[in-house]
């Protein structure tokens, strides 16, 4: 799902609430060159776009090895956008036009 403005983000809120999902895949990551975030249909994120989506303090990769993009709910503080490990199960979700 391309997350790149606050409309999406609110649904991802909204869906993950009610499905009481905390943390989905959302297609986004920077494995081949870090800091470089692509959709998973190889286009490049627009940064300045997407920054501002991500949770305060974030994408960190931590430890190094943070490359893939979650959506993250935060039932205390705003919820967002997080790198973390690629090799976590989670859900996922996709985006369509109709
Ligand atoms: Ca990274
Ligand atoms: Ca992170």
């Amino acid at each position: 799902m391309m997350v790149d403005n606050i409309e999406k983000l609110q649904f991802l809120d909204n869906y993950t609430s009610t499905h009481n999902i905390y943390r989905i895949w959302i297609g986004l990551d920077d494995m081949a060159t870090e800091s470089v975030y692509m959709w998973s249909d190889q286009t490049q994120a627009n940064m300045s776009e997407i920054l501002t989506l991500f949770i305060q303090g974030e994408p960190n990769n931590d430890l190094g090895i943070e490359d893939c993009v979650e959506f993250r709910r935060k039932s205390k503080s705003a919820s967002g956008l997080n790198d973390t490990p690629c090799d976590y199960y989670r859900p996922f979700i996709c985006e369509h036009v109709v």
